[in-house]
C-alpha cells in the first residue's frame, strides 16, 4: 500500500516511517551470513527432540510450565511445534516457486471449509506418531489436544469444502497455488436446537487464539469503493478514465500453511481481513467526532465480519458484494505486486497465473483486472482484454436458477462505478460478436446479454464469467451437460470448446487416511500405502472382496468406527447409538432439493406400519438414521423441516413399540469435524436429491470411499459413482432427469400420489394427526401442505421407488457377506473421486501449470 504521506507527495524521512516495502527478497539480496540461510525450526526427528521443542514452545510462547499449563496452552504449544517444523519447508517452497517463475494457480474462493488443522498438519509432516509418544511422556493425551481445536468454518458446505480439498491436492502434487479468500471473524453459525427448533449462535472460532495464521499488517492492501469516474487526457494526449473513489478500507493478509502430504511442499492460503484505513479513521477522529471514528472502524470491519450463511441462494446483497470485491481486489493487487518481479511485464501475466473463479462470487475480479491494466498500467482496451481473458476460468456449482448471482446495476454503479462501465463495454463488444455470428437474431443477442433488464437492470455474473473465462466447467458429468444444454445453451453453442466437465473429488488424506485409521491400515496392509497419493490403486483391493478373512477385518474396522462415533455422540450430544444397527446417514445442508423430507417420510412410514399393526417391530431391520444439517437462518421451510425431524425423532425414540429397532439421531451443528467421525461409521449413504438438482455432491464420494453403500438418485456425481461401483452395489431409485423434465412439462400434481399410495397417505396422515406434535395437528402444516400442494422437488413422486430401494437395502443387509463384499467394492472402485484426479484434470485442461519440485 502506498504510504499516505507519500500519496500527498511528502515522503517521510526513512527512519521515521516503517517500511511498506514488503517484497520478499531472494538470497542474492541477503548478506551472506551463515545464519541467513539456516533453516528455521529444527525438525524434531525423535521423540526426545519433539518433547524438547514442545516444552520450549510451552515455556516461551505460552509462558507457562507444564505443571501449570491448560489444555489450551498445550494445544497452542503443540501447534507451534508442528508449525516450526513446517516453517522451513514453507519458506523453501516460496523461494523455489519464485525462482522457477512458474505459473501459479490463483484459486479465488469466498469460502474455505478447512476443518481442523492440527491433525492434518501432523499427518502431512509425519509427526503424528512422534507427537503422540512425546506427549504421552509429558502425561498428555494427544486426543484431548486435538479436541481443543475449533475448526475454521469459513464456508457453508460443499463449495467451501471442495476448495479446501483442492488446495490440499495441489500442495501434495507440488503445484504452486495460492488460495485467496476471506478471513471471516465469524464463520458458519453454530447450530443448537431449542425445543427441536434450530437456533443460531455466533461461531467464535478465534476466541481462544488461532495458532495457524500469520497476519501481515505491513502488507496490507487498500481497497476503494464508491465515488465516481472522470475522463481526462493524459500527457500523451490519450483519453483516459480515472476512478475517484468515495471511501476505502484496508485488507490485511493472514497467511495459512497448506502442507502437502509428506512431500515437503507447503503452499499458502491467504485470507483477507478488513480494517479501516488511517485516512478514513484519522480525518474523522481529528474532527473530534470519536463516535463517528469508531463507527467508521466498525463499518470497515463489517466487510469481513461474517460469512453469509446461505447455501445456494444469494442474500444480504450490498455487504456481500462488498465482500466479493474486497477479497478479489486484495488478491489481484497482492499477486501483481508481491508475487511477480518488480519489472514484470503484465502482458505476460497469463504465463504466470490462472485465476480460478470458484462460482460467481469472485467474478468481479474480471473488471478489476481490466481496470488495473487500462486505468493504472496504460494498456489499451484490446490489449487488456486479450490478457484478461487468458487469466480466468470459471467453475459453476449449481443448477438452481435462484443461485446464479445477478447484481443490480444500481448497487454496482454505486459501489463500483468504474467496474460497471467496464462491464458495459465488455458486454457491448461481446454482443457485437454475437450479432456477427448470428446476424439478425436480436432475440438471441438479448438472451445472451451480460446485462439483464428483468426484473430490474442487473449484471448476470455467470454470463460475465463465461464471456471472460478460458473455460467454463461444471462439477460432475451430468451437471456439466445440463449446464451447457439448459443453463447456458447459447454460450455453449457459440463456444462449444469452452465448456468442459471436471468431476469433483475429495482429499483421501483427510477423509480416508486421517478420518478412518483402521480402514487405512487394513488397505495399506493389503496393497501398500501408495493409494494415499494415488487413489486409483484402491482397485487392487477388488480381489479382497472375495476373501472372508478380509471381509471380517473390514467389518471390525467399521464396528470400531461405530464405537468411536457412539462415544463421541454420547459426550457431544447425549445421544446413545444402539449396537448392531444399520447406520443410515443423511448429512448435508438442509435444502428442499436435497429432500430430507423424503428420508423423513420413509422413517415415519416404517414407524406407522408398526404402530398400525401392519408389520411387527421384529420385522424391521434394526436401523438408526442419523441426520446432520444446518438450515440458512432465513430459509423458513428448511427450518420447519428441522423442527419436524426433531419432533419425529423425539416421538420415535421414546416409543417402546419400536425400541431397539428404529432410532433417529440428529446431532446439532454438523461440520467437518463431525463428518470425519460420521462418514467412516456409516453403512448407508443417503444421496436422494431430485435428479437434475444436485450439481455434484462430495459427501457421496466420502461415504463410498469409506465403505458405505449409496441409496441415491441418478443425480450429480451419484451417476458416476454408480457407473464405477456397478448397479449391484448401489441402490438406485427415482426418476432420471429427463423424466423429471417430462413430468414438469406435463404438470405435476403431488396430491395425486398421496391419494393413490396408501403407505404414503398413512405416513402424511400420521404427521397431520398431531402424533409428533403433542396433539397439535397444525404444527407441521407448512411442511406437509408444501409437499401436498407444491412439492417443487417431487418427493412424493419418488416416494414409492424410494421405499422399494430401501427394501432392497434391507434384503442385502441381511446377507452380511454380500453387504461387506459390496462395501469393499465401493472402496475399491471409487479411487476416481480423489481431488488429486480433479486437480490433474484442471491442470491438463484449464490451467496448464506444472509441478515445481
Ligand atoms: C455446491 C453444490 C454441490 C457441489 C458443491 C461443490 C454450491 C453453490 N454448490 O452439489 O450444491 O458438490 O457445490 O461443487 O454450494
Amino acid at each position: 500500500m502506498p504510504d499516505l504521506a507519500q500519496q500527498n507527495g511528502q515522503p517521510l524521512p526513512a527512519d521515521e516511517s516503517p517500511s511498506t516495502d514488503h517484497r520478499v527478497y531472494g538470497p542474492s539480496a541477503i548478506p551472506t551470513h551463515p545464519l541467513a540461510t539456516a533453516p528455521v525450526g529444527s525438525p524434531p526427528h525423535s521423540v526426545d527432540g519433539f518433547v524438547k521443542e514442545f516444552l520450549h514452545e510451552l515455556n516461551t510462547n505460552q509462558g507457562v510450565a507444564l505443571s501449570r499449563s491448560s489444555i489450551n496452552d498445550q494445544y497452542l504449544a503443540l501447534a507451534s511445534t508442528v508449525k516450526n517444523y513446517l516453517m522451513a519447508r514453507w519458506l523453501e517452497t516460496g523461494r523455489k516457486t519464485r525462482e522457477a517463475k512458474a505459473k501459479t494457480v490463483g484459486y479465488l474462493s469466498a469460502e474455505y471449509l478447512l476443518g481442523r488443522q492440527l491433525g492434518n498438519a501432523l499427518m502431512a509432516s509425519d509427526l503424528a506418531e512422534i507427537a503422540r509418544r512425546g506427549l504421552e511422556l509429558c502425561g498428555i493425551d494427544i486426543a484431548t489436544l486435538r479436541a481443543q481445536e475449533v475448526e475454521p468454518g469459513l464456508g457453508n458446505g460443499g463449495l467451501g469444502r471442495l476448495a479446501a480439498c483442492f488446495i490440499d491436492s495441489l500442495a501434495t502434487m507440488d503445484v504452486p497455488c495460492i488460495g485467496y479468500g476471506i478471513r471471516y471473524e465469524y464463520g458458519i453459525f453454530r447450530q443448537t436446537f431449542i425445543d427441536g427448533r434450530q437456533v443460531e449462535q455466533p461461531d467464535t472460532w478465534l476466541a481462544l487464539g488461532s495458532p495457524w495464521e500469520f497476519p501481515h499488517p505491513e502488507a496490507s492492501v487498500e481497497v476503494n469503493f464508491g465515488g465516481h469516474t472522470e475522463r481526462y487526457t493524459d500527457a500523451d494526449g490519450v483519453e483516459k478514465t480515472r476512478w475517484v473513489p468515495g471511501w476505502n478500507v484496508l485488507g490485511v493478509p493472514y497467511n495459512y500453511m497448506v502442507p502437502g502430504y509428506l512431500n515437503g511442499r507447503v503452499n499458502t492460503l491467504r485470507l483477507w481481513s478488513a480494517t479501516a484505513t488511517k485516512a478514513f479513521d484519522l480525518q474523522i477522529f481529528n474532527s473530534g467526532d470519536y463516535a463517528q471514528a469508531v463507527r467508521a472502524q466498525t463499518f470497515a470491519e463489517n466487510i469481513s465480519k461474517v460469512l453469509y450463511p446461505e447455501d445456494s441462494t444469494p442474500q444480504g446483497k450490498e455487504l456481500r458484494l462488498q465482500q466479493q470485491y474486497f477479497f478479489v481486489a486484495c488478491s489481484l493487487r497482492d499477486f501483481i505486486d508481491n508475487e511477480l518481479e518488480a519489472d514484470f511485464d503484465l502482458h505476460q501475466l497469463p504465463e504466470r497465473i490462472h485465476f480460478q473463479l470458484n462460482d460467481t462470487h469472485p467474478v468481479i475480479a474480471v473488471p478489476e483486472l481490466m481496470r488495473i491494466l487500462v486505468d493504472e498500467r496504460g494498456f489499451d482496451w484490446d490489449e487488456a482484454w486479450d490478457v484478461t481473458k487468458q487469466c480466468f476460468a470459471y467453475t459453476c456449482h449449481t443448477l438452481l436458477p435462484e443461485a446464479l448471482e445477478v447484481w443490480s446495476t444500481d448497487l454496482l454503479g454505486r459501489l463500483l462505478p468504474r467496474h460497471l462501465e467496464i462491464i458495459y463495454r465488455i458486454n457491448e463488444e461481446f454482443l457485437a460478436e454475437v450479432r456477427e455470428a448470428y446476424p439478425g437474431d436480436e432475440l438471441r443477442a438479448r438472451g445472451m446479454s451480460i446485462i439483464t433488464e428483468y426484473p430490474e437492470r442487473g449484471v448476470r455474473m455467470a454470463f460475465l464469467a463465461t464471456v471472460a473465462g478460458t473455460k467454463v466447467n461444471g462439477v460432475a458429468a451430468l451437471h456439466s451437460q445440463l449446464l451447457a444444454d439448459k443453463v447456458l445453451p447459447d454460450f455453449s453453442e457459440l463456444w462449444p470448446d469452452k465448456f468442459i466437465n471436471v468431476t469433483n473429488g475429495v482429499t483421501p488424506r483427510r477423509f480416508v487416511k486421517m478420518a478412518n485409521p483402521k480402514l487405512s491400515e487394513l488397505i495399506s496392509d493389503a496393497i501398500g500405502s501408495g493409494w494415499v497419493t494415488d487413489l486409483e490403486r484402491l482397485k487392487e483391493l477388488e480381489p479382497y472382496a472375495e476373501d472372508e478373512d478380509f471381509r471380517q477385518q473390514f467389518r471390525e474396522a467399521k464396528a470400531w468406527n461405530k464405537q468411536r462415533l457412539t462415544q463421541l455422540l454420547v459426550t457431544r450430544d447425549g445421544i446413545e447409538l444402539p449396537d448392531g444397527h444399520l447406520l443410515d446417514v443423511m448429512v448435508k445442508r438442509l435444502h428442499e432439493y436435497k429432500r430430507q423430507s423424503l428420508k423423513l417420510l420413509h422413517i415415519v412410514s416404517l414407524y406407522e406400519q408398526v404402530l398400525s399393526g401392519k408389520i411387527k417391530a421384529e420385522e424391521l431391520t434394526p436401523r438408526t438414521v442419523v441426520f446432520g444439517a444446518k438450515a440458512a437462518p432465513g430459509y423458513k421451510m428448511a427450518k420447519d423441516t428441522i423442527h419436524l425431524i426433531n419432533a419425529v425423532a423425539a416421538t420415535i425414540n421414546a416409543d417402546p413399540i419400536v425400541e431397539g429397532r428404529l432410532k433417529v439421531a440428529f446431532p446439532a451443528n454438523y461440520n467437518v469435524t463431525l463428518a470425519e467421525k460420521l462418514v467412516p461409521a456409516a453403512d448407508l449413504s443417503e444421496q436422494i436429491s431430485l435428479a437434475g438438482m444436485e450439481a455434484s455432491g462430495t459427501g457421496n464420494m466420502k461415504f463410498a470411499l469409506n465403505g458405505a453403500l449409496t441409496i441415491g438418485t441418478d443425480d450429480g456425481a451419484n451417476v458416476e459413482i454408480r457407473q464405477l461401483v456397478g448397479d449391484k452395489h448401489f441402490f438406485l431409485f427415482g426418476m432420471a432427469e429427463p423424466e423429471v423434465a417430462e413430468l414438469n412439462a406435463k404438470g405435476y400434481h403431488p396430491a395425486a400420489y398421496y391419494e393413490s399410495n396408501p403407505q404414503l397417505k398413512a405416513a402424511l396422515d400420521l404427521i397431520l394427526s398431531g402424533h409428533f406434535s403433542e396433539g397439535d395437528p397444525h404444527l407441521f402444516d407448512s411442511v406437509v401442505y408444501n409437499l401436498l400442494q407444491q412439492d417443487r422437488f417431487m418427493a412424493l413422486a419418488d416416494f414409492e421407488s424410494y421405499i422399494d430401494a430401501q427394501q432392497r437395502v434391507e434384503a442385502k443387509y441381511a446377507d452380511t457377506a454380500q453387504w461387506t463384499r459390496s462395501a469393499i467394492l465401493n472402496v475399491a472402485r471409487t479411487g476416481f473421486f480423489s481431488s488429486d484426479r480433479s486437480m490433474r484434470d484442471y491442470i491438463k485442461r484449464i490451467w496448464h501449470t506444472r509441478p515445481v519440485l
